[in-house]
């Protein structure tokens, strides 16, 4: 028995000594120490020996186990504090490497017009107002002096959703809501987006974007809304542009002009404006004589096409991040 002990003792230094892991010494201990373990069998067998072997037997196999026990945990914490490094070692954050960039987003170019088209106008004293995209016949037309199947409505081929009910085709719809609902004098001003069942190329889409402008006071006349446009051309594109008006027609408006501003060597069409046409003010109660108005509306997209020069308008709806991030400064 004695030795038996004596190489369970070495045999456990040995793989004591060798263990790489805490795991390991972990069932080392199980495999030697633990309740079935090869020591504990060796306790039991004291059963069987005679009284005077007893006591020294015992006591061989107590310090034999308290060696053991001491190597085990000599060994384990060296293991321990092995594996603490190893594994600060693994997660070692290197504070000089340079931080990940966090791409901020910006606004898209039409958001960004119409902001810079508002600011314009708050300052000139108009007051942004908010109206639906799903509008009533009444307002998108037949408040606006469209006569019932006028063919310049065709001009403006709708999405009808019902018969009463239509994606509005210009936010000029806006005049006829608020000259129902609210008393002049006013200067209200829309932007938003207007839609048409057209044939989409580079200057036509089917969605797309409008700002309407309009006031109602007593003696408005063609020069405040010359004054006016001219005033918001500057701001927009600088003080050297000049604007052009020529005669057009427009249901809503007389006399009605389009309005282009100095581009390339030429003139581009912006929009179109006039004075509020008599039989709209005459509709909504008001005195053609003692009250006038004017009214303009603008395509936004061509706004940033003629600041950053972009050539085709279907560039701004389709939302291609490439085309986009060109906006970003
Ligand atoms: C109008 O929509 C009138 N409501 C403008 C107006 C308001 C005149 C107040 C007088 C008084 P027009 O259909 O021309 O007019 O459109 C005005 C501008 O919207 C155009 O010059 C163009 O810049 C833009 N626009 C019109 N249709 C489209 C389209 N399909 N795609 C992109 N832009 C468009």
């Amino acid at each position: 028995m004695k030795e038996k002990l004596q190489a369970l003792v070495e045999q456990s230094m040995l793989s004591i000594r060798d263990a790489q892991t805490t795991q390991t010494l972990d069932a080392l201990e199980t495999q030697v120490l633990g309740r079935k373990g090869e020591l504990t069998g060796l306790l039991r067998m004291m059963g069987g020996l005679s009284a005077d072997e007893k006591p020294v037997m015992g006591q061989l196999l107590n310090e034999a186990k308290a060696s053991i026990q001491d190597a085990l945990n000599l060994r384990k914490e060296a293991l321990m504090m092995q594996e603490k490094s190893a594994k600060l070692e693994s997660e070692q954050i290197d504070i000089t490497l340079p931080s990940r960039i966090q791409r901020i987003g910006h606004k898209h170019p039409v958001s960004f017009t119409q902001e810079t088209v508002k600011d314009a106008l708050i300052g000139l004293g108009f007051e942004f107002m908010d109206a639906p995209e799903l509008e009533d016949y009444k307002y998108n037309f037949a408040a606006l002096n469209y006569p019932e199947n006028h063919p310049a409505m065709d001009e403006q081929m709708s999405f009808y959703v019902t018969d009463r009910h239509l994606l509005r085709t210009q936010t000029t719809a806006l005049q006829g809501r608020t000259l129902t609902l609210k008393k002049p004098p006013f200067r209200y001003a829309i932007t938003g987006r207007c839609f048409r069942n057209e044939t989409v190329d580079a200057t036509h889409h089917h969605s797309f974007h409008q700002i309407d402008v309009y006031m109602v006071d007593k003696g408005v006349s063609m020069a405040d809304l010359k004054g006016t446009l001219a005033a918001f051309a500057r701001r927009m594109f600088g003080s050297d542009v000049q604007v052009r008006f020529r005669p057009d027609f427009f249901p809503f408006v007389e006399p009605g002009v389009d309005y282009s501003i100095s581009w390339k060597g030429g003139w581009l069409e912006l929009g179109g404006a006039g004075l509020i046409h008599p039989n709209i003010l005459r509709a909504h109660g008001l005195d053609p004589n003692e009250w006038s108005g004017f009214a303009f509306g603008l395509g936004i997209e061509r706004i940033p096409m003629i600041q950053r020069g972009v050539d085709d308008l279907r560039l701004f709806l389709e939302n291609d991040l490439r085309f986009l991030n060109q906006f970003g400064a």
